[in-house]
């Protein structure tokens, strides 16, 4: 049970590090995870979630969480491995967990964008081919059919935020979406970790409009916030995309919010632009630690409605 023996949850792991521990918790936690490659990346990498839960014999309803859209984003990558655990070693003893995992599964897909992880370089897109340019890649995050490339978004090819040749492009968005869509009926909540900034937002980031929903989701973002707040003080801002960080077309909330998932976040996590995407490895505990504390309230709240 737990896992593996040489697995670092404070350090920044290398893909394959990330590849081989999914192996080993699925198998030494198989009462509680399942692993399904949910399709390959452009470069043939695999995109592997791992749902979690108590299992049954019917379908329960479910949470989709996924880290690692955009490469750089390293504190993103260790928290969906730290939720993992986490969800693991206190089901039996921590209440939350163990009533959501015995009602409820959460798929997590600890690596979107595995081709750019691997890369390991500064760039945040995926590494696929674009006609005419040697720039490589697409923002993920511009790729979704949401307002698609409207507004916050580039159609030059070699910008950080370029939305690719039509909505779901990339291999990887289209992986991602189909799951979704899929799963449609059972999926209750979209969460999505990015950094940083610190922010709880939620649809809509490409327009300005509010969202059906805009009061609960504002509710529960604020619940999640101060949740948070009370471990180490850490200060987030809870809204809409649009104006709480600025507007962009084409993100993977609004989309899954648009589909039908009320309950859709996009988290920024540490910090607010001391570190930046470079934040030290003595903060993944801390950020990690009260990041639970978000998502475990987010979650207590889906599965009571
Ligand atoms: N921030 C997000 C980005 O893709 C975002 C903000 C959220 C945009 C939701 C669109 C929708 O720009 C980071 N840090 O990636
Ligand atoms: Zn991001």
């Amino acid at each position: 049970k737990g896992s593996p023996r040489a697995h670092s949850y404070t350090k920044y792991n290398t893909w394959s590090e990330i590849e081989s521990w999914m192996n080993s918790m699925a198998t030494s936690n198989s009462d509680m995870i399942s692993k399904e490659v949910i399709g390959n990346t452009y470069e043939g990498r695999p995109m592997v979630v791992l749902k979690i839960g108590k299992k049954s014999g019917s379908t329960k309803p479910a949470i989709f969480m996924d880290c690692g859209f955009h490469a750089r984003e390293w504190i993103s990558h260790a928290f969906c491995q730290w939720f993992v655990n986490e969800a693991v070693t206190t089901y039996g003893s921590d209440s939350q967990i163990t009533s959501l995992l015995d009602q409820m599964d959460v798929f997590v897909l600890p690596v979107f964008n595995v081709d750019g992880y691997n890369a390991f370089n500064a760039h945040l897109k995926t590494r696929s081919r674009n006609a005419g340019t040697s720039c490589l890649g697409t923002d993920p995050n511009r790729n979704f059919n949401a307002g698609w490339c409207t507004i916050g978004a580039s159609t030059n090819p070699c910008s950080e935020t370029y939305c690719g040749t039509a909505p779901e492009s990339e291999i990887e968005s289209k992986n991602l979406a189909d799951f979704i869509r899929k799963n449609k009926s059972i999926i209750k909540a979209y969460i999505t970790i990015h950094s940083y900034s610190q922010l709880l937002l939620f649809p809509y980031s490409y327009t300005y409009d509010l969202a059906a929903d805009h009061d609960e989701l504002l509710e529960v973002a604020k619940g999640a916030s101060s949740a948070l707040r009370s471990l180490y003080g850490t200060v987030y801002t809870s809204g809409p995309g649009a104006p709480t960080i600025y507007p962009a077309a084409g993100g993977s909330d609004d989309w899954a919010y648009d589909l039908g998932v009320k309950y859709s976040y996009t988290l920024e996590l540490r910090d607010e632009g001391q570190y930046g995407f470079l934040l030290p490895e003595s903060q993944i505990k801390p950020t990690c630690e009260e990041t639970m504390l978000a998502i475990k309230y987010i979650a207590t709240h889906v599965q009571k409605n």
